[in-house]
């Protein structure tokens, strides 16, 4: 027995027939793969640190060993771990449906490192780091950190076109995000017929507006989190469990004759 027949039958029904389906991750479809979720990623050190304060321009300004150090550190773990059965399923998936778009907040190429491709950071990416002042690429990143010797204050590279500081390739938070990755994934949303929102709390504005922009243009919308969410009467489902648990579940589903 496949357990999508344990689910509710509207969802069963809202998993055939997909022409479009977008799915919608956040930081919690790496957690089985070792990377601390966004606000727990402050283990050690960053303990004594809130994330939101750390990730500001402003902070980096203020002290940019200490944010240098943190990115470093976060790229380095991201370095030595795997993709897991959820990425995985994800990219299984754009080979299985007829159309598949992929919208990420994470900064993470762990997508990617599954065979996912034309992924929409919407927040950016750990391995792109670039100029503060020209936006320079940085071209050749520095080695992965020893993690081993904890996390540490590092000074950021020099900018080889202009000699300004090199920051993370991320959106910060008071930052705009990508104009063009933004408005494909609000046009995605507009345009599905289901919309699976895998591993985020929501909280962060304007990509947490994706699964309620989704849901008003009429699809089915569809969350995976460990967490409960409370969920709308119609068109609307939670399947409360682990990522990499349950995605292989939905890509049988979905695939199913
Ligand atoms: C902007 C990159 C215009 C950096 C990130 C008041 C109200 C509304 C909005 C605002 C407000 N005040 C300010 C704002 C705007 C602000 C915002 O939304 N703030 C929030 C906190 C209220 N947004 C911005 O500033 C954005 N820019 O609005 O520009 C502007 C311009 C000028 C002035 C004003 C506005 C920019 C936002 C981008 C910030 N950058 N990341 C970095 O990574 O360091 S956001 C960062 O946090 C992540 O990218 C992620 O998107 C977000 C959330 O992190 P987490 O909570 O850890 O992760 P997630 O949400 O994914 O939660 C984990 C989930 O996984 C949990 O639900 C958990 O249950 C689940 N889970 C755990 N394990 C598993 C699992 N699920 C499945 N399987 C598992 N195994
Ligand atoms: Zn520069």
């Amino acid at each position: 027995m496949h357990l999508s027949e344990t689910w509710p039958p509207a969802l069963q029904q809202a998993l055939t027939n997909i022409r479009h389906l977008v799915v919608f991750t956040g930081a919690g479809v790496s957690a089985e793969s070792g990377i601390p979720t966004f606000r727990d990623a402050l283990t050690g050190l960053w303990s004594t640190f809130d994330a939101e304060a750390l990730a500001t321009p402003e902070a980096f300004l203020r002290d940019p060993e200490l944010v240098w150090g943190w990115y470093e550190w976060r790229r380095s773990k991201v370095l030595q771990v795997q993709p897991n059965p959820a990425h995985q399923a994800i990219a299984e998936l754009a080979r299985q449906v007829p159309r598949l778009t992929l919208i990420t907040q994470n900064v993470d190429d762990l997508h990617e490192r599954a065979g996912s491709s034309s992924v929409l950071h919407l927040h950016g990416s750990l391995h792109h780091p670039r100029c503060f002042r020209c936006a320079h690429p940085l071209e050749t990143l520095p080695d992965p950190l020893d993690l081993s010797l904890g996390e540490r204050r590092l000074a950021p590279p020099r900018c080889g076109h202009c000699g300004g500081l090199i920051r993370p390739g991320v959106v910060w938070f008071g930052e705009m995000l990508p104009e063009q990755a933004l408005t494909d994934a609000f046009a995605a949303a507009r345009s599905c017929d289901l919309l699976l929102s895998v591993g985020t709390s929501g909280l962060v504005y304007p990509a947490a507006q994706i699964p309620d922009i989704a849901w008003q243009a009429g699809a089915t919308v569809l969350h995976v989190n460990p967490q409960p969410l409370v969920v709308r009467a119609e068109r609307e489902f939670c399947l409360t469990g682990l990522a990499g648990e349950l995605l292989p579940h939905l890509l049988a589903a979905l695939v199913r004759p």
